[in-house]
Formats: structure tokens, C-alpha cells, sequence
């Protein structure tokens, strides 16, 4: 079925009619508390207690009220990870462009509306402070004439059936790496030292895991080919990481290498964490989990052992449902997958892995059925602790052939093209998304909803309302890893990527000259998209979206070291249509 993105709008209209909208208050309080994770006591950012935060699970079309009282000793923000924020831009979360941070001891609350349905995600968006725990899974049940893609998967009615249910009763599985130290500790020991800190001490499944500390033999047996090309004759380090002196990861830049903390690249301690467990009922016939990834620095790899994997949804919305062994999963993507619970009755491990370049990282959880086991023996694992497959056979997730349910076509009558460069800026841990560096100071600045000149404007995009934007986003200089760009507001059309550098004027130009680079047909339609890797030189990302929601809006890099180094750009969208902030906004906290 084949949509225009006119056509869908109309019919998302008329169900807006039909559906009756509940209110759902979410309170949320965030203290800074000592909390013992992966087995290691440290401060997180608790919500209401706990760490991971709780979950928001409401219907489509619900209006949120989410409030929070920050009991924290320093300000605060919470963004709605791929909320669309539609008529709500004040809400969105981010302190220095939609609102005033929120001060210790004060409260603010988010209203906005759930237009779309599938699995999201909250999360702190003040400086680093996401990677103090600061997070939690939101679920917005599809309204009921929403079309399901399940009928790809089988035409079984059982199966079917089954497959309502699961998806009915699916749960988050909150993936995340797991720093020791604090987010504050993090950024002044790269301020001071100069470095990119992109190491992880552990892996998290729902908060859960523990930190392992391979032995140097297995270390250096399990190095990659392309973990050795980038260390030259250096080793990894004893957290089975990149070392802070390697000029191909760290680019040339001066460093101070003695202002590094201990377990920021090396010195690792193993602690013995709680391990996850996942109770299934074979006589369900599936369990369906939104993979969501919370991860501060290392894109992840989850696998369960001698399972299948029917991916139905990325980043919340439909796709034609893919089958796998293995997906790999960018920072801040959510995806949701069907396992078929096929398999003798017993303990499977679910495995947790890092793939990124930089760090050889893993945990594991349980996939448990109930019942007398009839499996007597360790399962089968289908990749290893190093990101690579064990057999022939092991299928991992291939985007390139992921398609939307129903496909959205975007349109080729693009208003602007904007040019982006990612690269470093004047030091390792600085970054550009653009033509400057979009530094955390800026963040308490006044909002540029309030004030549109309020921050520079080499930061600053403008967009027209109704009109569509391509954003050419050039890796300029290796070796880099992929960058999950995350935009705020509404999703993009990945329309495409390359190698080299982009040197047309605009995305029909490139058409013409390279269209296997294109995908203008059945272009992904994300929150959060990759840049290819540059291992060997340039890549670029061309991004497609339409300007729906008039207000001042972030985009930036989802690994939250480049982000907190400045790569960032504002989106001031729609300036011609631009909106009137609610005075319990533009004075007040909402409330
Ligand atoms: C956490 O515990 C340490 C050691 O007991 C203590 O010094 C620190 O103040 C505590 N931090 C918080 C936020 O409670
Ligand atoms: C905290 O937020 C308040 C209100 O937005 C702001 O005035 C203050 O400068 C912020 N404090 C810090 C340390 O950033
Ligand atoms: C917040 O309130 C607590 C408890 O009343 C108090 O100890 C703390 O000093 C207050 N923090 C600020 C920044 O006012
Ligand atoms: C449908 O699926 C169920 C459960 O997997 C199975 O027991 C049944 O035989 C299937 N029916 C058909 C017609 O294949
Ligand atoms: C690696 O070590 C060898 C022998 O010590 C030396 O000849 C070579 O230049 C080194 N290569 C690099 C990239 O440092
Ligand atoms: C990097 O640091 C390691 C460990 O301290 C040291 O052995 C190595 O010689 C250093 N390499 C360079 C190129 O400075
Ligand atoms: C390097 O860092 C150490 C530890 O923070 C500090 O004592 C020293 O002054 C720094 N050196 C330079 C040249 O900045
Ligand atoms: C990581 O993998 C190693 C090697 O398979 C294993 O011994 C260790 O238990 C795993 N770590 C965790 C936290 O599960
Ligand atoms: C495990 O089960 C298989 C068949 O169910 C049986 O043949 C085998 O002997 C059992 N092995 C052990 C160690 O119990
Ligand atoms: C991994 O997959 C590749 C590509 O299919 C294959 O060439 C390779 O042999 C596989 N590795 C193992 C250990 O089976
Ligand atoms: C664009 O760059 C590619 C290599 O990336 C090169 O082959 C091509 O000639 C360039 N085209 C123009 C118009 O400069
Ligand atoms: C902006 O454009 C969108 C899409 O055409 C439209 O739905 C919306 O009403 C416009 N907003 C304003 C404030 O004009
Ligand atoms: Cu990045």
C-alpha cells in the first residue's frame, strides 16, 4: 500500500475525530541518589526512586501532562525522544532553545499530545546528565484503525492472533552502556585532558548487568582486523578499549594525558551486577520487545541465542517486518521486534554487545520459558562478544533493505539545502554539526522559542512552514564512527548515503549522477539516523523532512560526548508561521 504523506495526514485527521482522548498525569521526581548498578555504587539521577525511570504507557491520540519536580542539586530538562511535539514546541525539552532550565527545587510541566503510536523514550536533555540514568520508556498504543504489518509475517489465524497479544502485552527492553563515573566528572576530565572519552564500563539490559574484565589473552585474541588497523602497535587497553593516545581515533590535537580518571579508558575492576531475566510462556507462541536504546556512547548489538527475530517497527512506526538473528541498534533508535518462542523449553542467553569500533563489551540476560526444561545444555550463541557472527548463518539487521508500513513518499519540491560538516573543532572532544560549535553554555541561554536571535547565528538554521528541507550531513575527515543524528520534532526520510565527499549542489543533482546512492521511493522514516562510518575517508547522509511544526528545535548527535562537545544544531522551523508561547511558558513552568 502506498501513501502520499497528504493523503496520510487527511486520514490521521479523521481518526482524531473518533478517538476519545484521556489525560494522563506523570509525575516524576528526580533526585540525585546513590545507587548500586553493574555492582558499583555511584550518584544517578533517580525518578521516582528508581533508575531505570518508569514507564509512560498510554493510547494514541492521549494528551500527556508530565511533570517533574527536580530535587536535584543541579538544573534539569526532560525531552520526549521522538515526540513530535505538534502544536507544543515549549515542551519538547531543551534547556537554551525551547525552555529555561529547570532550577533545583522547581518544578515544570510538559504538555503535549501522543499523535503517533509505538515505542519512545524520555530522557534527560540538560549537558551530559543522560548518562547519569536519567530515563525511561514511553509506549503509545496504536489507535484501533491503524494498519498492522503482522499479515507479512504469517496468514495463520493462531499465529495471528497470537501476535495481537504479544504486541498487546510487548514491554520495553531499555538497552544502555554504564559509565562509573559521574556525567559532570566525564566532561571536565575531557576539558582538562583534552580527550574524547568514549569507553563504557559495562552494558546494561533494564538496568541490569555487571562489569567483566576480559583477560589480556582473550583481549588481544578477540582484537579485530579493523580494531588492529586503528591501533597500529598499541593494544587495547585492559577495558578492551581504545587507548587515549591513539592520534587515528583521537584526531591530532594536544592532550594531557594525566588529567584522565582511572576507568575512563583503562583500570578495570569487575563487580558482579543483577542479571535480567526474561519468563515466557512457549503456549503464547511470541513475546514482542521494543529495543530501546538509551546509550550514551556505544552503538549495540542484541542477539538471543537460537531465536529469530521478526523486526516490525523502527523508531515507532510500522515497517514491512524483517526477519533476523541479530540487529544492531544507534543510540536513541527503538526497535521492535516478534520472537517466535519455537525452541525446547529451557534458558536461552540473550547477549548485549558493543559495536562500536573503539570497545570489545558484552553482558548477557535470560530468555527463561516456563515449565520442566527440555534443553540440558548451553544455547547456541549466534555472534560472538566481539560484534562478529559465529556461523554462516547468522542474519544481521541489513537497513538498506528496510522498508515503511505503509511506505510515505516524500516530495522532490525541496525549498532549501543545507549543508552540514561533521567534524572536530579545535580538540578532540569538540565537534561541529554545521559551521560551528553549539557549546553547553549555550543551554542557558534565553530560549530561542522566546527569542530567536538568543544564541549565534552560524548555530541557527530557518526554515519556511509547509516547505521541505534536504540536510546534506558531510563526515568531513576520518576516522569516525557513525553518528546517530537525532532531529527533534518530526521524523526524516533517509532518501541517502555515500563515500567521498559530496560535492553537488543539491540532492537532485546527485540524482542524476550516482541514483544508487538514492532511495527517494520507500525512504526510511526515522527519528535518529547513522552517518556511514569514515574509516577511510568522507561520508555523507542526505536527509529529507517536512516543515509541519512551526518552533525552535535541537538536532545533534545522539552519542552524548559528541553532543556535549558541540555537535548540535538549532532548527528554527517555520519562521513564517511562527508561534505564540503560553505566558505559563514564556514566564511560568507550565503549571
Ligand atoms: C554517595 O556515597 C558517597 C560515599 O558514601 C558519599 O560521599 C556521597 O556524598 C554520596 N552521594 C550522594 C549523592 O548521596
Ligand atoms: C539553572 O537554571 C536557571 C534557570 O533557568 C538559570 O538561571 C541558571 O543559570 C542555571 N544554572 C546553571 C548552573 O546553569
Ligand atoms: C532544595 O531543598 C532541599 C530540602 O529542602 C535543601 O536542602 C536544598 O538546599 C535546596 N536546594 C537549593 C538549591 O535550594
Ligand atoms: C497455525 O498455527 C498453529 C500454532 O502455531 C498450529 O498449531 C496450526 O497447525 C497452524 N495451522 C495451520 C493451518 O497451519
Ligand atoms: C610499529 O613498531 C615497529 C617496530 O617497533 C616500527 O618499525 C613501526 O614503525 C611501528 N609502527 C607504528 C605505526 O608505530
Ligand atoms: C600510548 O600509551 C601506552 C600506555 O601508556 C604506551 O605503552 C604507548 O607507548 C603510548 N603510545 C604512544 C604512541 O604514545
Ligand atoms: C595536566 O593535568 C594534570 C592533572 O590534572 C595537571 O596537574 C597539570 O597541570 C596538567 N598539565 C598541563 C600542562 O596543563
Ligand atoms: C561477557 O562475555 C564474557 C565472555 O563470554 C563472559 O564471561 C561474561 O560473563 C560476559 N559479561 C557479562 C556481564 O555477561
Ligand atoms: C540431554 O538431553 C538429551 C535429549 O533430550 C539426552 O539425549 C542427553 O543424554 C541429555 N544430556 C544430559 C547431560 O543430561
Ligand atoms: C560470518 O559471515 C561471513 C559472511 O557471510 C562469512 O564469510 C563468515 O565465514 C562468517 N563467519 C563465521 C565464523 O562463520
Ligand atoms: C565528486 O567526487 C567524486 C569522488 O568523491 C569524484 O569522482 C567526482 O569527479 C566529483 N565530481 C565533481 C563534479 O567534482
Ligand atoms: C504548518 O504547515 C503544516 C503542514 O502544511 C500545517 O499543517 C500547519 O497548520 C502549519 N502551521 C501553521 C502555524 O501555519
Ligand atoms: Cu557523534
Amino acid at each position: 500500500m502506498k501513501l502520499s504523506v497528504g493523503s496520510l495526514s487527511v486520514i490521521l485527521l479523521c481518526l482524531s475525530q473518533w478517538a476519545t482522548a484521556a489525560t494522563v498525569f506523570f509525575p516524576i521526581t528526580l533526585t540525585w541518589t546513590n545507587k548500586t548498578v553493574a555492582g558499583v555504587v555511584r550518584p544517578v539521577i533517580a525518578m521516582n526512586g528508581q533508575y531505570p525511570g518508569p514507564p509512560l504507557n498510554i493510547n494514541q491520540g492521549d494528551n500527556v501532562q508530565f511533570f517533574v519536580d527536580n530535587r536535584c542539586p543541579f538544573n534539569a530538562t526532560v525531552h520526549f525522544h521522538g515526540i513530535e511535539q505538534i502544536g507544543t514546541p515549549w515542551s519538547d525539552g531543551v534547556p537554551g532553545v525551547s525552555q529555561r532550565s529547570i532550577s533545583p527545587n522547581t518544578t515544570f510541566l510538559y504538555r503535549w499530545t501522543a499523535d503517533q503510536y509505538g515505542a519512545y523514550f524520555y530522557h534527560a536533555h540538560h549537558r551530559g546528565s543522560l548518562e547519569d540514568g536519567l530515563y525511561g520508556p514511553i509506549y503509545i498504543t496504536p489507535s484501533a484503525s491503524v494498519t498492522k504489518p503482522f499479515s507479512l509475517i504469517t496468514s495463520n489465524t493462531s499465529q495471528l492472533n497470537a501476535i495481537i497479544h504479544a504486541e498487546r502485552n510487548g514491554c520495553s527492553v531499555l538497552l544502555s552502556d554504564w559509565r562509573l563515573l559521574t556525567s559532570e566528572r566525564i566532561w571536565s576530565a575531557e576539558v582538562a585532558s583534552g580527550v574524547d572519552s568514549y569507553c563504557a564500563n559495562a552494558l546494561l539490559i533494564n538496568g541490569k548487568g555487571s562489569v567483566t574484565c576480559l583477560p589480556r589473552t582473550q583481549i588481544d585474541a578477540l582484537t579485530t582486523e579493523a580494531q588492529r588497523r586503528a591501533l597500529g602497535n598499541e593494544s587495547l587497553t585492559d577495558m578492551a578499549c581504545f587507548p587515549p593516545n591513539l592520534t587515528s581515533a583521537q584526531g591530532n590535537f594536544p592532550h594531557n594525558y594525566s588529567a584522565i580518571l582511572p576507568t575512563m579508558f583503562s583500570g578495570c575492576t569487575p563487580s558482579q551486577g543483577p542479571q535480567e531475566i526474561f519468563n515466557v510462556n512457549a503456549s503464547q507462541q511470541f513475546v514482542s520487545w521494543d529495543l530501546t536504546s538509551a546509550s550514551g556512547v556505544l552503538e549495540l548489538t542484541f542477539s538471543v541465542d537460537e531465536h529469530v527475530m521478526w523486526v516490525y517497527a523502527i523508531d515507532g512506526r510500522y515497517i514491512r517486518p524483517v526477519q533476523v538473528n541479530a540487529l544492531t541498534i544507534p543510540n536513541s533508535n527503538r526497535y521492535s521486534v516478534l520472537v517466535p518462542l519455537t525452541q525446547p523449553r529451557g534458558d536461552y542467553t540473550v547477549r548485549l554487545v558493543s559495536a562500536s569500533v573503539q570497545q570489545i563489551l558484552n553482558t548477557t540476560a535470560i530468555l527463561r520459558y516456563q515449565g520442566t526444561p527440555q534443553l540440558n545444555r548451553t544455547s547456541n550463541q549466534w555472534i560472538t562478544i566481539n560484534n562478529q557472527n559465529t556461523t554462516t548463518e547468522t542474519v544481521f539487521l541489513n537497513e538498506s533493505i528496510v522498508t515503511p508500513f505503509p511506505v510515505l513518499v516524500p516530495s522532490t519540491n525541496v525549498a532549501q539545502t543545507f549543508f552540514l560538516n561533521v567534524e572536530r573543532f579545535g580538540a578532540s572532544y569538540r565537534w561541529t554539526l554545521g559551521n560551528g560549535s553549539y557549546g553547553l553554555e549555550l543551554e542557558e541561554s534565553q530560549p530561542l522559542l522566546f527569542n530567536q536571535s538568543s544564541i549565534p547565528s552560524n548555530l541557527v538554521i530557518r526554515t519556511n512552514n509547509n516547505t521541505w528541507v534536504d540536510l546534506i550531513i558531510q563526515v568531513v575527515t576520518p576516522v569516525q564512527p557513525p553518528h546517530p543524528i537525532h532531529k527533534h520534532s518530526n521524523k526524516h526520510f533517509i532518501i541517502g548515503q555515500g563515500s567521498g565527499i559530496f560535492n553537488y549542489t543539491s540532492v537532485a543533482q546527485a540524482v542524476q549522477a550516482i541514483p544508487g546512492n538514492f532511495n527517494l521511493l520507500t525512504p526510511q522514516y526515522r527519528d535518529t539516523s547513522n552517518t556511514p562510518p569514515a574509516t577511510q575517508g568522507p561520508t555523507w547522509l542526505a536527509i529529507r523532512y517536512q516543515v509541519v511544526n512551526p518552533g525552535a528545535f535541537l538536532m545533534h548527535c545522539h552519542i552524548q560526548v559528541h553532543q556535549s562537545g558541540g555537535m548540535a544544531l538549532a532548527m528554527l522551523d517555520g519562521v513564517d508561521a511562527w508561534p505564540t508561547v503560553p505566558p505559563i511558558y514564556l514566564n511560568g513552568n507550565g503549571s
